[in-house]
């Protein structure tokens, strides 16, 4: 990591959430940050102050006109989060009072901050790397216990060392190709062939295997996209309310009751489902009715998990018997949950299926089966190790996916006895990309896309 710190002007945001609380922080970053912060502090003589060291005083305006009674912490550069000199105000928790010291500090010339701009600052110093830098916002932005635990792995430098094990890997096979070209003009025999195809085709199966964790990284992250379908009345929106506990959707005995699709977010051992209730498939005149046929279709094709509602209380007939296998094969790789439901009132069925659970919401029969069989079937065939890393972000899969192909096409150039220069263009692009993943090469609208996901203050 590069260990210069660059300070920059300074700037300052609120860093807590906008709301009434006991007490709310705003943090300012930068050149002269502490003296900044002393033009409008009553108390101590800050710029005398040891490095974390917290401070009791009042905010004053220019006017003199006390705004608050703070404490203020400060953190000397290079030991902050930033790298720069750092305050942070603590002041009661009020909107009006929080903005009001905000402002207080803006009257100093300190530039209000834009989102992501102090994680910014950290990474220019070298402080975090881009993807722990990211990592820092999809701790911030995680909905679900495992995608805490996933954005922690990152924060800690898990996947950096990935990584950098990766280069390390190229660096190795590039000097083995240098040493080649150096001795090329006395005719020296290739002797490092084998091993050097063994050392790219590890890699080759190492960068394949962190790949293959991304599908259940993006569920972790994201949430299990789980659509509800069936037939009218098949008890879709009463299972919903059912896994979310409350009473999200409307149930009547009417068929068509649900009209449009209903989202809820419901968690289940650390892992978020993204609940879709549909309207009931079936042909109809009614144009409303058909838009939500039409919706369910969509959020069907859209969905990472399949639950498909049949009603025990009647027998099959022809129509719903096509219509299951049509969305079972339909479903290809998704996994698909073929369920039996209202079972405290179980018609005589003819025809014999196999349902992969049967259940009544009504009288909560195989609600905690079912619970555990949506979180197996949708991390099942994924590469999912709880104590593993995940490959969360489509920017680090992309680039995994690049360095692949150009590690294979090495393999393929060795396996061709192409000769180490041309073996080289292709190892040195594979570190371009790796280097992409960690930030030590980057370019400016990659920054700013990544920065501007974060939330201001941070
Ligand atoms: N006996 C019994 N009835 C149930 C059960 N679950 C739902 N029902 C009843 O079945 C009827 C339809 O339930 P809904 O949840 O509205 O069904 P739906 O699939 O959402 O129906 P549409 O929105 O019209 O497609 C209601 O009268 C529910 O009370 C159950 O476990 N047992
Ligand atoms: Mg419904």
């Amino acid at each position: 990591m590069n260990s210069e710190i660059h300070q920059k002007p300074p700037i300052a945001a609120i860093a807590t959430p906008v709301g009434e609380g006991g007490i709310a922080v705003i943090r300012i970053s930068g050149m002269n940050a502490i003296s900044k912060v002393s033009e409008i502090f009553k108390g101590k003589d800050l710029s005398k102050q040891d490095s974390h060291t917290v401070h009791f005083g009042k905010i004053v305006d220019k006017k003199g006109f006390p705004v608050d009674e703070v404490l203020v912490t400060l953190f000397h550069s290079p030991k902050s989060y930033t790298g720069e000199e750092t305050v942070e105000i603590s002041c009661h928790g009020g909107v009006l009072v929080t903005q009001k010291v905000l402002e207080t500090i803006l009257a100093t010339g300190v530039k209000a901050a834009e989102a992501g701009e102090f994680t910014q600052r950290a990474f220019l110093n070298g402080k975090l790397d881009l993807d722990q830098a990211e990592a820092v916002a999809d701790l911030i932005h995680a909905k679900s216990l495992k995608a805490v635990d996933a954005a922690h792995q990152q924060l800690e430098g898990r996947l950096g060392e990935h990584i950098k094990q990766f280069r390390q890997q190229i660096i190795d096979a590039t000097a083995m190709i240098e040493l080649e070209l150096d001795f090329i003009e006395e005719d020296v025999e290739f002797a490092n062939k084998e091993q050097l195809q063994k050392l790219l085709e590890d890699l080759d199966t190492e960068i394949r295997s962190l790949l293959e964790t991304y599908e259940a990284g993006r569920l972790v992250k994201d949430g299990v996209k789980t659509v509800i379908i069936g037939r009218p009345n098949a008890g879709k929106s009463t299972l919903l309310n059912t896994l979310v506990g409350s009473d999200r959707a409307i149930v009547t005995e009417i068929a068509g009751t649900t009209r449009d699709t209903i989202d809820a977010d419901w968690s289940y051992d650390g892992l978020l489902f993204k609940l879709i209730d549909t309207a009931g498939l079936r042909k109809t005149d009614d144009v409303v009715e058909a838009e939500g046929v039409r919706r369910s279709q969509k959020a069907f094709e859209q969905a990472d998990l399949v639950m498909y509602l049949k009603d025990l209380s009647h027998p099959f007939n022809e129509e719903e018997r096509v219509e299951i296998a049509h969305f079972q094969k339909r479903s290809g790789d998704t996994p698909f949950i073929l369920i039996g439901t209202k079972a405290d009132a179980e018609a005589d069925m003819e025809w014999r299926t196999e349902f992969d659970v049967k259940i009544s919401a009504h009288e909560q029969q195989n609600i905690d089966t079912l619970k555990k069989l949506l979180k197996d079937r949708a991390l099942e065939n994924k590469h999912y190790d709880a104590s593993s890393l995940l490959v969360t972000s489509t920017r680090h899969r992309d680039s995994l996916q690049k360095t692949l192909e150009h590690v294979q096409a090495a393999i393929n150039g060795l396996k061709m006895n192409m000769t180490g220069d041309f073996l080289s263009i292709d190892l040195r692009a594979a570190l371009q990309e790796l280097g992409a993943i960690t930030g030590e090469i980057t370019n400016e609208d990659i920054l700013d896309s990544i920065f501007s996901r974060f939330c201001i203050g941070k």
